[in-house]
């Protein structure tokens, strides 16, 4: 089999695995990593240590020999509504409820994408003759994804960051396979990645509650609220909280925004359909509800699910600050419950989930307190002890 013959067989097989896009870039430094020193000097990368590691500057770091980047895209999008197409009252007739980012809405991406990057592998062992090294990851390698991703021809980096096809949008995940076999790389007819279709467009960076998008296409992830509710272990800095709103888990806002997501597909594959448990949504949960899971609830119900990375506490102290921002008012159902339930984990040894639970009773409480039309009527619950 020649280079063209293999290029071929691999796209063919990844397309039978059920891969949306797959291309393949050359293994070597592409020009955008050159930012990354500066990037990280800047401190953006916050507390993700692993985004240090000097091998991320080219992905022949990895693999002694690699000559190519096979690069697979798959679709996660579903038909249910953008973040931003959902009132924003937090407080709905059911009682306060949050948001999980739509990647997080079904089964672990890693487990789904890596049994398919593995299968092929295996496959393409099976194709060609001649032995070969091949290294698969699902965001868990020293790799630059999207970077390879546009090199493989899959897209552009947008100024969201994102990675954005022209017709499949950026619902989507990437996963690499660094390999010394010799591919014919997957560019346009000129040669040369995909266009930058951003143009003027600015809506991803006016979009975003905490103004992480410092500039075009560079992101502080220090004050992304997918690295604050997922990444960060600690406490969340007070001045991000508000602008958190009711996200739980990640963040959509800029991808929601985006005109490139407007008429984006919708996959097929039943995993990343959301999940609920004990009749409760999985997408839009009950904060309630997830403030009182216990240790073992929280086990089984994020058992493959990507949200178990963030573990009880964190997901705990997310749902706290979207309860603060709640604006569950006295008199409203359920919110002498819901503040007996903050009072609670206000007094728990754990010092975080006790921080952001005193946080979110105190603006509850003062809420409370506020001029309201029924005001007179309202007893705070300070009054009621
Ligand atoms: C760390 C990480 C994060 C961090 C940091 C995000 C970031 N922008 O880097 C946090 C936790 C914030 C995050 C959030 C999300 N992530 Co993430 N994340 C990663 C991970 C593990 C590494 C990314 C990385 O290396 N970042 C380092 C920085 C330097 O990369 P960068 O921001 O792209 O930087 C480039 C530009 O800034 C540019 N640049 C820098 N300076 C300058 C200056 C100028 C002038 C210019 C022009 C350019 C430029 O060059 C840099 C590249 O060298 C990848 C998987 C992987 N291994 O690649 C997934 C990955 C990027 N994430 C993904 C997803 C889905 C998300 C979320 C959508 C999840 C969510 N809904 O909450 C959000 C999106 C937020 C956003 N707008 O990016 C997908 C992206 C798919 C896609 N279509 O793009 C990936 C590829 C995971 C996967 N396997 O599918 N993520
Ligand atoms: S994911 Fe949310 S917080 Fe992060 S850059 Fe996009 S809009 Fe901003
Ligand atoms: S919203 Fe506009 S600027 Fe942002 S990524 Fe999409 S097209 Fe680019």
């Amino acid at each position: 089999m020649n280079r063209a013959e293999r290029t071929g067989k691999v796209i063919e097989v990844s397309r039978e695995l059920g891969f949306d896009l797959c291309g393949i870039a050359a293994a070597e430094a592409f020009p955008e990593l050159a930012h990354l020193p500066k990037w990280l000097a800047q401190g953006y990368a916050g507390d993700m240590r692993y985004l240090h590691d000097a091998r991320r500057q080219s992905p022949a770091n990895i693999v002694q020999g690699a000559r190519s980047v096979i690069v697979c895209a798959l679709n996660y999008n579903t038909s249910l509504p953008f973040s931003t197409h959902v009132p924003h009252e937090i407080a709905s007739q059911h009682g306060p409820q949050g948001w999980i980012a739509r990647y997080a809405w079904g089964d672990d991406y890693h487990n789904v994408i890596g049994e398919k990057l593995d299968a092929l592998v295996n496959a393409l062992r099976k194709e060609f003759p001649e032995p070969f090294e091949a290294r698969a990851y699902v965001d868990t390698g020293p790799v630059v994804e999207r970077v390879a991703a546009k090199y493989a021809g899959l897209g552009w980096l947008a100024k969201n960051t994102c990675l954005i096809h022209e017709e499949s949008g950026s619902w989507f995940f990437l996963g690499v396979i660094v390999t010394t076999l010799d591919l014919a790389e997957s560019l346009g007819p000129a040669g040369s990645p995909a266009e930058d279709l951003c143009g003027n467009c600015r809506l991803c960076i006016d979009a975003c509650p905490t103004a992480a998008i410092v500039e075009p296409y560079v992101l502080d992830a220090r004050r992304c609220i997918s690295y604050l509710t997922i990444e960060l272990r600690g406490v969340i800095p007070l001045e991000f909280r508000e602008p958190m709103g009711r996200h739980v888990f990640g963040c959509d806002i800029c991808q929601d925004v985006c005109p490139w997501n407007r008429r984006a597909p919708v996959t097929a594959l039943a995993n990343f359909k959301p999940r609920s448990a004990a009749q409760h949504s999985l997408f839009s949960p009950d904060l309630e509800w997830l403030i009182s899971l216990t240790e073992e609830e929280f086990r089984e119900v994020f058992r493959r699910s990507p949200i178990k990375r963030t573990k009880r506490r964190g997901l705990i102290r997310n749902a706290c600050v979207a309860l603060g921002n709640s604006g569950l008012r006295a008199g409203d159902p359920r919110y002498e419950e819901i503040c007996a339930r903050l009072a609670e984990l206000a007094a728990v040894d754990d010092a975080i989930i006790a921080e952001h639970a005193r946080w979110a009773l105190d603006r509850l409480v003062a809420n409370g307190k506020l001029p309201q039309p029924c005001a007179s009527q309202v007893v705070p619950p300070s009054a009621q002890r």
